[in-house]
């Protein structure tokens, strides 16, 4: 009697814990589950788990531009990582995530789909100068339609609209060709991209300090802004949760 009094003590114990860590502690999804959390959090390295608690995924969050809560899933900040990679590569993401890196189409694709997301690219020239380009919304579809780009209509930013002329492309890397040329872009381009026919922004193409590449169109570039043969500085592209969402896991 006295041991059965005493195992239902402890069941009742571990419910009452399981029901009370639940409430208390979530794993966040993204970057926005972070802020919402703690919305004194600053920016920098958090682990998210957007393909749910057994994949953590590390990442920068953005909480200072614009409001903050931007999960960044692509940075350049000084040329030290390459992006010249293959599918593989870009399929599960590379890089340091605290410096320059490439989340990765799975991890993007799962963010997306748990959450409708905006987006924002941050960019800065050789002089010091720093702007942006916004989209209202943002999502891929999955591995089987070639992580196909879904872009939403241009928000603004001084930067123009380099994107849109790659809206509904599916991604290409040097290794597998799924853009609208009869050539591979990404091997004539240097990157790894939702390359059309083929860019009017390759972010992920050649870095070069203080912006000049003796090559065509082979630049870390946004059109709009610099033009093609200007290789940025920095560039980052980042999205946000546009509603409030009650989806934890
Ligand atoms: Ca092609």
């Amino acid at each position: 009697m006295m041991m059965m009094q005493v195992t239902l003590c402890v069941a009742a114990l571990v419910l009452a814990a399981s029901v009370h860590s639940d409430s208390q502690f979530h794993l966040p999804i993204d970057c926005d589950d972070i802020h919402q959390h703690d919305n004194t959090s600053s920016s920098g390295l958090y682990t998210i788990y957007p393909g749910g608690p057994t994949t953590p995924l590390k990442v920068h969050c953005d909480m200072d531009t614009d409001g903050g809560r931007w999960t960044v899933f692509h940075r350049r900040i000084d040329g030290t990582e390459n992006f010249f990679r293959p599918w593989k590569h870009y399929q599960t993401g590379f890089g340091n995530v605290a410096g320059e890196y490439w989340l990765g189409l799975e991890n993007i694709f799962l963010l997306t789909m748990r959450k409708k997301n905006e987006l924002r690219v941050d960019m800065e020239d050789w002089e010091g100068e720093k702007t942006s380009a916004q989209y209202s919304s943002f999502s891929i579809g999955s591995e089987h339609v070639g992580y196909q780009l879904h872009l939403g209509s241009f928000a603004g930013g001084k930067a123009g609209d380099s994107l849109m002329h790659h809206n509904n492309m599916k991604f290409t890397t040097f290794d597998k060709d799924l853009d609208m040329w009869e050539n591979n872009c990404a091997q004539h381009y240097l990157g790894g991209f939702w390359y059309n026919k083929c860019h009017a922004a390759n972010p992920t193409g050649m870095y070069a300090p203080h912006g000049a590449i003796p090559y065509d169109s082979v630049s870390n570039s946004w059109q709009m802004w610099k033009g093609q043969q200007y290789s940025l500085k920095t560039i980052a592209m980042k999205i946000r949760s546009v509603a409030t969402c009650t989806c934890r896991l």
